[in-house]
């Protein structure tokens, strides 16, 4: 059976257009590949790793295969290798660089592969070019297409609501982010509820009587405002709304929460506020794939929101991660190509 496949391109390390093309034409050859389509090609600023790299050109490729996305992924590590790539530093500059971001309805992939790519919803430099060629392809976890998404985390401000995991994990990285990037942070204390029950609890994030600053730059709700948020939901929503008591001018600068805080009605033109996460950064570790189950996977049937995945293996490369996320969903990313015929 044929699937939709989606891959991205980077490059920020020698001839990156040259190298780019080079890359486009051998994936087009690839055998059960067809009718290849590439985006435009985009500079953009590169997104965390070590300081000093130059500028990536990335763009996006879509095409049918009944190739296996381990297949896509094994043949595509050939392409790189035969490029020059050299992996000396996760993140670091690199002359090629091929990812599988989505195969068809897949969800998972196991060794050395994951499916949709973890980090892709959160980054402009893969939207922006997918919208190009594959905007009406859908991310099979939350079902919305790319096009859709992208406008999505356009708007609003770059934010994010940890799930999954620990509390005193996701209560650290928030911390830990406040502390070294100076992000504002939403800590919840303590969470009243199962994450499964909390999976669809309109909250907004604001500030009012039940919530206290905590340390620079954070705060807290605590309490019975806390502990109703489940019960009181809708109205606590609506009232937020119409009493303007949401915190929007901590809001207006990119933030994490470390709970889920209100999710409105996915046509209500809310979706587009300061106060509603972009993404739900579901955290995960080698340990707790099993104990916790994917977003996608709590919400009622017919809902949903879109995700990142977080591995939180190591707390310091999670914290740079998520940094990293928030500011590559507002990286400036530049055509330099009229159209997707770069490679031909
Ligand atoms: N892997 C697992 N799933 C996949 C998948 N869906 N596609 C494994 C590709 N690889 C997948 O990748 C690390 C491991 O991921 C591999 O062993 C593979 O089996 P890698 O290519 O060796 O190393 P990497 O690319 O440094 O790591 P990673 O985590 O894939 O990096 P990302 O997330 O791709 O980010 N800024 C701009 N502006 N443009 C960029 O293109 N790219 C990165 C790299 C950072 N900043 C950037 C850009
Ligand atoms: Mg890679």
């Amino acid at each position: 059976m044929k699937a939709q496949c989606l891959i991205s391109f980077g490059s920020n390390l020698g001839d990156r257009h040259a190298v780019v093309a080079d890359a486009a034409r051998a994936v087009a050859k690839i055998s059960n590949v067809h009718e290849l389509q590439a985006s435009r090609l985009f500079e953009t600023p590169p997104i965390g790793g070590p300081t000093g790299q130059e500028p990536f050109l990335n763009a996006v490729a879509a095409f049918e295969t009944e190739a296996s996305a381990r297949d896509v992924l094994e043949s595509l590590q050939v392409i790189e290798k035969a490029l020059g790539r050299e992996r000396r530093q996760r993140w670091g500059a690199r002359v090629i660089d091929l990812d599988v971001v989505l195969h068809g309805e897949l969800v998972g992939g196991g060794t050395g592969l994951i499916v949709p790519h973890p980090r892709y919803t959160a980054r402009q430099f893969v939207l922006k070019p997918a919208c190009d060629v594959a905007g009406h392809y859908r991310d099979p976890r939350f079902g919305w297409t790319l096009s859709r998404l992208a406008e999505h985390i356009d708007q609003g401000v770059p934010s994010l609501a940890l799930v999954g995991g620990d509390q005193a994990i996701r209560e650290e990285l928030c911390a830990r982010l406040s502390d070294q990037f100076g992000v504002t942070t939403f800590a919840a204390s303590p969470l009243a509820k199962p994450m499964k029950v909390l999976g669809n609890a309109p909250m907004p994030v604001r500030r009012d009587a039940g919530q206290e600053r905590s340390s620079a730059g954070r705060w807290s709700l605590s309490g019975p405002e806390q502990a109703g948020r489940v019960q009181e939901s809708d109205r606590q929503l609506e009232s937020g709304m119409a009493e303007g008591s949401v915190e929007v001018s901590k809001a207006t600068e990119p933030w994490v929460s470390a709970f889920l805080p209100s999710l409105p009605p996915l046509d209500s033109s809310q979706a587009a506020s300061l106060n509603v996460p972009r993404l739900v950064a579901r955290m995960q570790s080698t340990t707790d794939q099993t104990k916790w189950p994917a977003p996608h996977q709590m919400w009622p049937s017919g809902w949903c929101w879109p995700e990142y995945r977080l591995e939180i293996d190591d707390l310091d490369w999670a914290v740079s991660e998520l940094e990293s996320a928030l500011t590559s969903m507002r990286c400036p990313v530049q055509p330099v190509t009229a159209d997707g015929e770069w490679w031909k």
